[in-house]
């Protein structure tokens, strides 16, 4: 049996310590790599802040299984048992040319079920974590459930890639939905956009491409918190898979999801 609230109390001192190291590590110069193509990123304190959380996580529990971005977890084909899906740095190019606007991300999942998602934004020191069934807290505040809001008032988040040619959208198809809302934002961190939704500072964010340790601790905080978690068809997201998001407060997902984005 899990001893949910050790690892809970576990999680959270782990996560505090490798902020810290990130903090200290501003001094420090970076070793900057790219990964897929030169926008895609990767610095030794992603790989050094990964390594350090499944060191702890291995020693603590032998039979827990691990997703991490940088590759040093498990090859996993199915979600049974305990897994802890990390995210190291999320927005691993803010923090390379800001130093800011970059969050830790980790989701632990009991089978396909999303339990604790905690995203922690180094900077502002603003841990963000829920608790399914308990909420969602901000620095141990309970975060509010999200209220309706009509979409000509509400603020969204997106990338302006998406509203150029790409691969995986019609730009056309976002335009009427940016021309209608109050206004749009970009952070460039999935993690940071959905624990922005999840304290109310967005209304909705949208991202065609993101990957599972980039939503496995938001969709737990959002859900939490009332607010509907689902792919660009509004499909439930399989946290093995890479996907398209579409997260938003309760009652203007379905409106955007039925007036601009299905069509
Ligand atoms: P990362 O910084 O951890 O790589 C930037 O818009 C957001 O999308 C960040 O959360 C970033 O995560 C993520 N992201 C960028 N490129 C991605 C890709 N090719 N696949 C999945 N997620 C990606
Ligand atoms: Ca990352």
């Amino acid at each position: 049996m899990t001893n949910w609230k050790e690892l809970d109390q576990n999680a959270r001192d782990w996560i505090m310590e490798a902020g810290k190291k990130i903090r200290d590590s501003f001094q420090d110069e970076l070793n900057i790599k790219t990964k897929s193509n030169r926008n895609d990123l990767v610095t030794n304190m992603d790989e050094a802040t990964e390594r350090y959380f499944i060191e702890k996580i291995r020693s603590t529990y032998k039979d827990h299984h691990i997703m991490g971005e940088e590759g040093f977890g498990d090859e996993l084909s199915e979600l049974s048992g305990v897994t802890w899906i990390i995210d190291p740095i999320d927005g691993t190019m803010n923090f390379v040319h800001q130093q800011r606007n970059f969050a830790i991300s980790i989701g632990v999942y009991d089978g396909k079920q999303g339990v604790l998602g905690y995203i922690y934004d180094v900077v502002h020191d603003e841990l963000y974590h829920a608790e399914k069934g308990r909420g969602a807290y901000m620095n141990d505040q309970k975060l509010p459930v999200l209220n309706e809001v009509a979409v000509e008032d509400s603020v969204i988040a997106l990338n302006a890639q998406w509203m150029t040619t790409n691969k995986r959208i019609d730009p056309e198809v976002l335009a009427p939905l940016v021309q209608k809302v109050r206004g749009t934002r970009s952070y460039g961190s999935a993690a940071i956009e959905m624990a922005y939704i999840a304290s109310g500072r967005l209304d909705a964010y949208i991202s065609m491409r993101l990957a599972p340790w980039d939503f496995a601790a938001g969709k737990i905080l959002i859900e939490e918190v009332g607010g509907v978690v689902t792919d660009l068809e509004g499909n439930e997201l399989n946290p093995l898979n890479k996907s398209s998001l579409f997260v938003g407060k309760p009652g203007l997902h379905g409106k955007i999801l039925n007036n601009y984005l299905k069509n």
